[in-house]
């Protein structure tokens, strides 16, 4: 589309009553932070495909992360995994980010693989275990006000194998002394972002299996705790937009892990096997962005990739990863909102249904390159990474890389 053609797309999106110039403000403002671990090497329980060129420690992968800033502009902030990303001097990992445009976001703690975490972290049965595992979750948070970040992400891998393996109250509270302890570590504005899954590693009971549990334990610490809602941790069929929309309204939707699934925690590309459902995911969002009830908190959410790229190229994987949110956000953001309440109000089900799919259906492509223009940027991310050449020098790095092992 050219420039004549993008003026009459911006015309027709007028008259169906697109405030155009807002659309463009807000797909400016988004951000989405990258995860250091999606630059390393990972892999299935089956085998780790090691690539030349992964990341050696966490300088090298926020080098890869900053390409992914440098051609998309929207990522700012890398999120970090101790002890995966641990290092001795912070102060040094800080200075460097910010040379190349970065600063870290979110800190997550690693309690899944120890061999101590066998039977589990926070909800082990042996007092020495959890407290280890507590330990662990308070270094997180000294590292986290050492390198600015406001956020703690918790996902425990904790849960049982068996019916009778283990007292599911009895871990609760176990979980929920923990948790207490943690949240009074936080200081400032830091939240503690609670992380859900409904099963893996463990295939019985997981002790956070769903959005409700991460919402009764943020709901009792607190309003520094919250949900994260990770979109590979459900069951099959369950309405992730919906949860979200509830999570919204009551204050307790924190953050985000996007990556896409086709049956289970597959973390492969957002937006690659649904995309359609990452779109009814933003429409919550913008629609809660709008509402000035739910306003604040949309604002606070904080959007994050968690993904690990067995067989792909990882910097292209991550770039085609926030073109596709970005995508999603974009469409979401051309839903007519006066139209779609008007067409509820009537239970007029076929207007409602065709607002919001047509706005998913509107090609936005030529919306994003312009803007990327204004912005400086290549206006096609991804051909233009590919052409920069720094995936070939990239494996001059050679063969050392770290990550799930
Ligand atoms: C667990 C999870 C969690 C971990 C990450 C590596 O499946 O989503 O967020 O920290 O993967
Ligand atoms: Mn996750
Ligand atoms: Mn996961």
């Amino acid at each position: 589309m050219n420039g004549q053609n993008y003026t009459v797309w911006e015309k027709q999106q007028q008259a169906k009553g697109v405030d155009v110039a807002w659309v463009r403000e807000r797909i400016k403002a988004f951000k989405v932070e990258t995860p250091s671990w999606g630059y390393g090497d990972s892999g299935t329980r089956f085998k780790v495909f090691k690539q030349t060129g992964v990341p050696r420690n966490l300088y090298e992968k926020l080098d890869d992360a900053a390409q992914v800033h440098k051609f998309t502009g929207i990522c700012p902030a890398v999120a970090i995994h101790i002890p995966w990303d641990k290092t001795d001097d912070y102060g040094k990992i800080i200075g460097y980010a910010a040379e190349l445009g970065l600063k870290i976001g979110a800190v997550n703690p690693n309690l899944f693989q120890g061999e101590e975490y066998k039977f589990g972290s926070l909800c082990h049965v042996d007092a020495k275990v959890r407290q280890k595992a507590l330990d662990h979750v308070l270094e997180c948070i000294e590292i986290a006000k050492t390198v600015n970040s406001g956020i703690i992400s918790l996902w425990l891998a904790d849960g049982t194998n068996y019916p009778g393996q283990g007292d599911f109250r009895e871990r609760k509270h176990y979980l929920e002394q923990a948790l207490q302890t943690v949240y009074a570590s936080l200081t400032g504005d830091m939240r503690l972002l609670i992380e859900y899954k409904v099963f893996e590693p463990a295939f019985y009971h997981t002790d956070i299996a769903d959005w409700g549990m991460s919402f009764t334990l943020a709901g009792k610490l607190g309003e520094k705790a919250q949900v994260l809602v990770d979109l590979g941790h459900h069951s099959p069929g369950v309405n992730v937009e919906h949860i979200v929309a509830f999570l919204l309204d009551e204050h307790k939707i924190g953050g985000f892990h996007f990556n896409n699934r086709k049956y289970a925690d597959d973390d492969l590309i957002v937006g690659t096997i649904n995309p359609y459902e990452l779109f009814l995911i933003f429409n919550e969002l913008v629609a809660g962005e709008l509402d000035p009830a739910t306003a604040a908190t949309a604002a606070g959410i904080a959007y994050m990739i968690d993904q690990s790229h067995c067989i792909e190229p990882k910097v292209p994987a991550m770039i085609r990863s926030v073109l596709n949110i970005q995508t999603a956000h974009a469409k979401a953001l051309l839903v007519n909102r006066a139209a779609l309440r008007q067409a509820r109000q009537k239970n007029d089900v076929l207007a409602a249904e065709n607002i919001v799919r047509e706005a998913f259906e509107t090609e936005v492509k030529p919306l994003l390159a312009g803007i990327r223009e204004e912005l400086g940027l290549a206006p096609d991310p991804m051909t233009a990474y590919l052409q920069s050449g720094y995936e070939e020098q990239k494996v001059g790095r050679g063969r050392d890389g770290q990550g799930w092992e």
